[in-house]
């Protein structure tokens, strides 16, 4: 018997306690938080995906800055933007919503946004932080996903966790946390030999690779928690995730859907992180 790991509940229960404490801090010390989010062009599912954080702000209490651009926005244009909104004292996050048009170079972006504005966790300086272990803010898919998992009540120590893709924002972080939780972890990736036989050895899987049912029942062991971040959409125009959830399901002890799984766990610790920026105008 599987169980459904729901998102929408989870990502509530982190909603609420940001809202609940950004509320007494906002009663008690007066404290305000403001979160900037910046939108290259018009791809249709970022559109989707800022509008939720948007709504997300509203009902957490923090104020949003949004900042759609037209396609044609050059790359010094952004950087202007985003030295501006660095010292920009309502806004305590910046974000950036990836991917950028071509013309723009992600990295060069990422590097500008002040380190402690980075509520997406992206710059080299918060990245090597969670390599050691001393972060201030986790990359918000990653740390959504370990919400998850400990939603199910699932010990994470000494267990077999197989991470399949690799990407800076998704793949790399996500193995350190789990080792940081003391998983044995395994990442493979496109030019890794046998992905059945890596993936049916876990009893943590999480696909985050952006292929349409690429991990299928028979690549599962039975009773595994099963983490599908795939976010892919089909030319009927239905969400998919990496997983073959109906296959999957007959193996897996629990298992997240597509939508309503890691999608809205992303926003919440967005959330998170933006309210942990603002309380450390508190310590200055
Ligand atoms: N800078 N770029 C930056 N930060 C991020 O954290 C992201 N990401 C990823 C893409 N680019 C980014 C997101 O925001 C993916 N992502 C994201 C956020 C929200 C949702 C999905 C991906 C989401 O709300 N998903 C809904 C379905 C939405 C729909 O209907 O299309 C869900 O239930 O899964």
């Amino acid at each position: 018997m599987y169980r459904i790991i729901d998102g929408k509940t989870v990502s509530q229960g982190v909603k609420d306690s940001v809202r609940d404490e950004l509320t007494a801090l906002k009663t008690e010390m007066g404290l305000t938080a403001g979160l900037a989010v910046i939108i290259v062009g018009d791809d249709p599912a970022s559109k989707v995906y800022v509008r939720n954080k948007k709504l997300a702000c509203e009902y957490c209490g923090i104020e949003s800055f949004e900042y759609a651009l037209p396609e044609r926005t050059t790359q010094d244009e952004l950087l202007e933007l985003i030295n501006k909104l660095n010292s920009d004292p309502k806004v305590d996050g910046i974000l950036c919503q990836l991917p950028l048009p071509e013309h723009i170079d992600e990295k060069v972006v990422i590097n500008n946004i002040s380190p402690a504005k980075d509520v997406d966790a992206f710059h080299p300086e918060n990245v090597g932080q969670i390599m050691i272990g001393e972060y201030k803010y986790l990359p918000c898919t990653p740390a959504g996903v370990m919400e998850l998992i400990a939603s199910t009540g699932t010990e994470i120590s000494g267990k077999e966790c197989v991470v399949v893709g690799r990407s800076n924002i998704v793949g790399k972080p996500m193995a350190m946390l789990l080792l940081h939780k003391s998983g044995t972890v395994t990442i493979c990736h496109s030019k890794t030999k046998d992905l059945a036989e890596h993936c049916r050895r876990a009893d943590i899987l999480v696909a985050a690779v952006g292929v349409p049912n690429l991990i299928k029942g028979d690549m599962i062991k039975e009773g595994a928690v099963v983490i599908d971040v795939g976010m892919n959409r089909l030319d009927n125009g239905k969400l998919c995730g990496d997983v073959e959830f109906e296959t999957a399901k007959e193996k897996a002890s629990y298992i997240t859907p597509v939508p309503g799984g890691v999608g809205p766990m992303t926003i919440a610790m967005l959330m998170k992180n933006t309210l942990t920026a603002a309380k450390s105008k508190l310590k200055q």
